[in-house]
This record gives C-alpha cells, sequence and structure tokens, in this order.
C-alpha cells in the first residue's frame, strides 16, 4: 500500500507520558500523540504521523525498529529507547551504585544486541576513587569480552568531551543509570545547548521538579551522532525475557555451560554442572550467578502468576 502522501515522517526525540515530540525530517517538531489507546512509540522511533494544526499531530505508524531497550514488572513495561547503538551505563564515586541494577541493564542490553559501555562519574571525587573504580572494573571485566570503562568528570566539559566524543560520533547513544549519578551532568557537558535540569537546579531552585522526568534526544554537536538522556531507575525487572534470553546475558557462562553434563542444565543444582563448577573455583564471580539465579526466580514467579 502507497502510505498516504499528508503524513509526515520523522523521528521521536522526546517521551513524556503520551506526549511526544517528533522532530520531522523536513525541519522543525511537532507534539504529537498515538492513535487510540495504542501505546508504544518511544525515543528514537522513526515514525509517520498525520499533523493537526500548525503544530500538533497524530503518530499513524511506528516504523519497524532495529531494537528497543526496556523494563517490566508485574505492573508494567517501561521503554527506555528504540534503535540504539550504544548503551552508556552511568554509575558515580557517590552516591554508591547497585551492581544488581547495572547487571541487570547489561541483561536487557545484550538481549537487546546493543553494546554496552560503562563510565564511572564523578572521578573528581578523589577519596572514594580507588574503591569505586576496583568496584567498577571488577563488574566490567566479569563480562564476556570485557565492559569499556572510562572514567569522567562531567564538571570538568572540555575534558569530558575529549574522553567521550570520539565514541559516540555517527552512533545514537543513550546514557542510562540510577539517578544521581551525573547522566545529565554528562549531556550538558558534551551538548552544551541542551541544559538539562541537573540535581544542583532542583536544589537550588526547589525540590524534585527539575531532576530528569523524561527521555530525550540530542544531536551532538556537529551533528555527528545523537544522545539520549533519561530519568534515573530504581528497579530493573526483566520479566520480558524468557530463561535462555537471561542465560545469554551472561555471556561469560558460555564456555563453562559447554561442559553441563545435562544439554538442558539451568545452571541452578543440577549435578555435573560446568557453570557451578565455575563458580566453585573462581572463574565465574558469584555476584553474578546471583543474579542469574534472582533473575529466574523472578521470572518463574511471573509466569506461575
Ligand atoms: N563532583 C562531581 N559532581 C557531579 C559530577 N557529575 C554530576 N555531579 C553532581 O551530581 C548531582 C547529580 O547529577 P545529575 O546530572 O542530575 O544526575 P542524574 O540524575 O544521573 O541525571 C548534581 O548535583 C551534579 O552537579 C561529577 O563528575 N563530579
Ligand atoms: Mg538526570
Ligand atoms: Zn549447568
Amino acid at each position: 500500500m502507497a502510505p498516504d502522501p499528508s503524513l509526515l515522517s520523522g523521528r521521536i526525540v522526546a517521551a513524556h507520558g503520551r506526549h511526544y515530540t517528533v522532530e520531522l525530517a523536513g525541519g522543525g517538531t511537532r507534539q504529537c500523540f498515538p492513535r487510540g489507546k495504542k501505546s508504544g512509540p518511544a525515543v528514537g522511533d522513526q515514525v509517520l504521523i498525520q499533523p493537526q494544526g500548525d503544530s500538533e499531530g497524530v503518530i499513524e505508524r511506528i516504523e519497524p525498529r532495529r531494537n528497543l531497550l526496556y523494563r517490566s514488572d508485574d505492573m508494567r513495561t517501561k521503554q527506555f529507547a528504540a534503535n540504539v547503538d550504544q548503551l552508556l551505563l552511568v554509575v558515580a564515586v557517590e552516591p554508591a551504585f547497585s551492581p544488581d541494577l547495572v547487571g541487570r541493564a547489561l541483561v536487557a542490553a545484550h538481549s537487546a544486541d546493543i553494546a554496552p559501555l560503562i563510565i564511572l562519574n564523578k572521578a573528581d571525587l578523589a577519596e572514594g576513587l580507588d574503591k569505586a573504580e576496583e568496584r567498577v572494573r571488577n563488574l566490567a571485566s566479569a563480562y564476556e569480552p570485557p565492559i569499556p570503562v572510562i572514567l569522567t568528570n562531567a564538571l570538568d566539559a572540555e575534558a569530558t568531551a575529549q574522553a567521550l566524543l570520539p565514541r559516540l560520533r555517527g552512533q545514537c547513544s543513550l546514557l542510562l543509570g540510577q539517578s544521581g549519578m551525573g547522566k545529565s551532568s554528562l549531556l550538558n557537558a558534551l551538548v552544551p545547548q541542551a541544559r538539562a535540569a541537573t540535581q544542583e537546579h532542583s536544589i537550588a531552585l526547589d525540590a524534585g521538579r527539575h531532576t530528569t522526568t523524561s527521555t530525550r534526544l540530542y544531536h551532538l554537536p556537529g551533528g555527528d551522532g545523537t544522545l539520549i538522556d533519561s530519568p534515573g531507575f530504581q528497579n530493573f525487572g526483566l520479566y520480558h525475557l524468557s530463561p535462555g534470553d537471561i542465560e545469554r546475558g551472561f555471556p561469560e557462562f558460555a564456555r563453562h555451560a559447554a561442559h553441563c553434563r545435562f544439554y538442558n542444565c539451568s545452571h541452578r543444582r543440577e549435578p555435573g554442572c560446568g557453570v557451578l563448577a565455575a563458580v566453585q573455583n573462581g572463574d565465574i564471580q558469584p555476584e553474578r550467578h546471583e543474579l542469574y539465579l534472582r533473575l529466574l526466580a523472578e521470572n518463574e514467579a511471573q509466569t506461575r502468576y
């Protein structure tokens, strides 16, 4: 079917509840709503919209996606972004980050086929740096292949741009992490026009209002590449993943799983399990195996319910 000639094509650059900002291929932006009750558009989606009036529109179609990063629990699904090339997982020297949440984000990224990079921000906080860096490198090296780690100080915009921009060129990168890690500050260092609200502002102005509440896509200076800022998260359910997806999210298990006695081994307590043996002898980090078990258990509790 030939597309309706009155439709305009564009990309979703901001999502706030059911309100979407669409950047049109022909220039300019429009505030758009999904047709009917259908939810589904995500930042990064290519869409066709039916313009309404001067500045609004209805999202008529979402073009097929390369990928979609999302989390889900028993209550709802939360989409982070679509058509993402690279996940920038932001952790900080302080507040301390949760390896559980980082591990979950890595499983989600793996199942969506998005390459991860870990940013250890607030590297200027010298007192806690060594300990935080050890924790991060420990986590990053558990993965296979090991995840690159980059140290940043978002308050030094020039150094941050120098460290990160070469890795962002020509790609769509998503900033993801718990709140307070410095995602919006990193964005501001890389895209000065963004002037994203950070927690600093919220304290100075009035509490709460100025942290990131919506997901938003920005163009890097020079136009070569995009960067998406997202609100922080407190939990990261992966109810949509099958046991196989979960296992693949721990790529360092694979070569050990090849030695399991049973071809359908779930690496929980089966005799002759290569993964359990590797946990025993220190080749697989126990924390990673524990996270794997938690995800399987959550997943099963959900299926039974
Ligand atoms: N010392 C230091 N503080 C930072 C750095 N990056 C961000 N912050 C501060 O950490 C707080 C949270 O930053 P924000 O960008 O809002 O975090 P977000 O919730 O991840 O977007 C703010 O008070 C920032 O000024 C950094 O590299 N060094
Ligand atoms: Mg923020
Ligand atoms: Zn096994």
